[in-house]
């Protein structure tokens, strides 16, 4: 696969790397300890067009590949993975899934404001006992003729508390099983529909992760996405995309510390001379270097199959599995290089060790990768 960049390509990168350096750097930290996200920055990233990178310009959104929406992926969670993480489930997961399966009623009415970062959206998948198991949905959606009434609880929803529309899966028809679940669109402010508290979280500490809880709310059928049936099918598939932005997430966490590595490892001296000139420290830069670029190789072939058409179920859950692994290793090495001042939270990297951890969790832990990847091997 050629990899070479586009010029439109190359810009996205550059804005993204502008954009993460100059309006992400600043306040990092403070935002990791005080667990906030302003939510101008989240305007300004969609002003940019951050927010709904994959949609298409009829619905505001800025019409590119998954390449494009993957490199800007990379520089922003170099930076600060819990913005990144904002602009991933907004992009894979809420449009992206609104763009493809949604009706026009439902593009134009909550599409058109989701892709411009007017309003942001979250996924509700997750219950308190239907993680990776998620055909076990204990969140009902009782068909009342023209409405559904939902009930149930939503557990570690990113985007929980600042949302104003969620894709919530919910089961309909309990003796059909997974054929009998339904995703229904939700709006903040509908009557029965709470916010629990935030949870107060090792990593991604700035992004709005709550629990949310359903008591009897009121759903206008109009907001189903999809056929009756189809809302399991709809989050397998909108995750499938979704690991794409993670594993590009997990590189950019990755590739973040390792620059602070190498730029740190060039400055410190001991024994008389730059750590860099320490064999010790050049060979954990060379695996880090090394693993960084399989991983690069991996997400990027995954974003190139999902826009060929391709089916990317196995390419995205190799580039999430590996990629997330190679975050966690390096950004463990970058600590270690940094030694007790890796420790210290004004070197970045012990933050970027934190928030690489979830990536080998959230959208199908690593285990659950390695079920999707060995099913699709042994079915050959
Ligand atoms: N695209 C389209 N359809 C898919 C699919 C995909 N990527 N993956 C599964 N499906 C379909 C299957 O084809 C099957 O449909 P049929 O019965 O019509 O053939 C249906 O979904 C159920 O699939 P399966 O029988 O494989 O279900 P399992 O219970 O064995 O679970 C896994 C499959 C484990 C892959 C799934 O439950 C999963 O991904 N779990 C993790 C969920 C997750 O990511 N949670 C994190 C929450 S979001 S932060």
């Amino acid at each position: 696969m050629d990899f070479t960049l586009s010029e439109e390509q190359l810009m996205i990168q550059q804005a993204a790397r502008d954009f993460a350096r100059n309006e992400l750097l600043p306040g990092v930290i403070e935002r990791d300890d005080a667990q906030k996200f302003p939510f101008e920055l989240v305007q300004k990233m969609g002003e940019l067009g951050f927010m709904g990178m994959m949609v298409n310009e009829k619905y505001n959104g800025s019409g590119l590949d998954t390449l494009s929406y993957v490199l800007a992926m990379e520089e922003l969670s170099k930076v600060d993975a819990s913005a990144s993480v904002m602009v991933s489930v907004n992009n894979s997961l809420v449009c992206w899934g609104l763009q493809t399966f949604g009706t026009e009623a439902q593009k134009a009415k909550y599409l058109s404001r989701l892709s411009t970062g007017e309003i942001i959206g979250a996924f509700c998948l997750s219950e308190p006992e239907a993680g990776s198991d998620a055909t076990s949905q204990k969140t009902t959606a009782i068909d009342k003729g023209d409405h559904y009434i939902l009930n149930g609880t939503k557990n570690w929803i990113t985007n929980g508390g600042s949302a104003e529309v969620f894709l919530v899966i919910a089961q309909t028809h309990i003796e059909k099983g997974h054929k009998g679940i339904n995703a229904l669109i939700v709006e903040k402010g509908m009557e029965g529909f709470e916010v629990g508290p935030k949870e107060n979280k090792l990593g991604i500490r700035g992004s709005d992760t709550h629990s949310l809880i359903f008591n009897d709310v009121k759903v206008p059928k109009e907001n189903r996405i999809g056929e009756d049936g189809f809302g399991f099918k709809f989050a397998m598939k909108t995750l499938a995309g979704g690991r794409i932005g993670i594993a590009a997430q997990a590189l950019g966490i990755a590739a973040g510390a390792y620059e602070l590595a190498l730029k740190y490892s060039k400055e410190r001296k001991t024994f008389g001379t730059e750590i860099a000139n320490h064999q010790a420290i050049a060979f954990k830069l060379a695996d880090m270097h090394t693993k960084i670029q399989a991983a690069r190789n991996l997400v990027y072939q995954a974003a190139c199959e999902k826009d060929a058409g391709k089916d990317y179920t196995l390419s995205g859950a190799m580039a999430k599995l590996y990629a997330s692994e190679v975050a966690m290793e390096t950004t463990i090495e970058a600590v270690q290089i940094h030694g007790g001042n890796g420790f210290v939270k004004d070197y970045h990297v012990e933050r970027l060790m934190r928030d690489a951890k979830i990536t080998q969790i959230y959208e199908g832990t690593s285990e659950i990768q390695k079920i999707v990847i060995s099913r699709s091997v042994l079915k050959d």
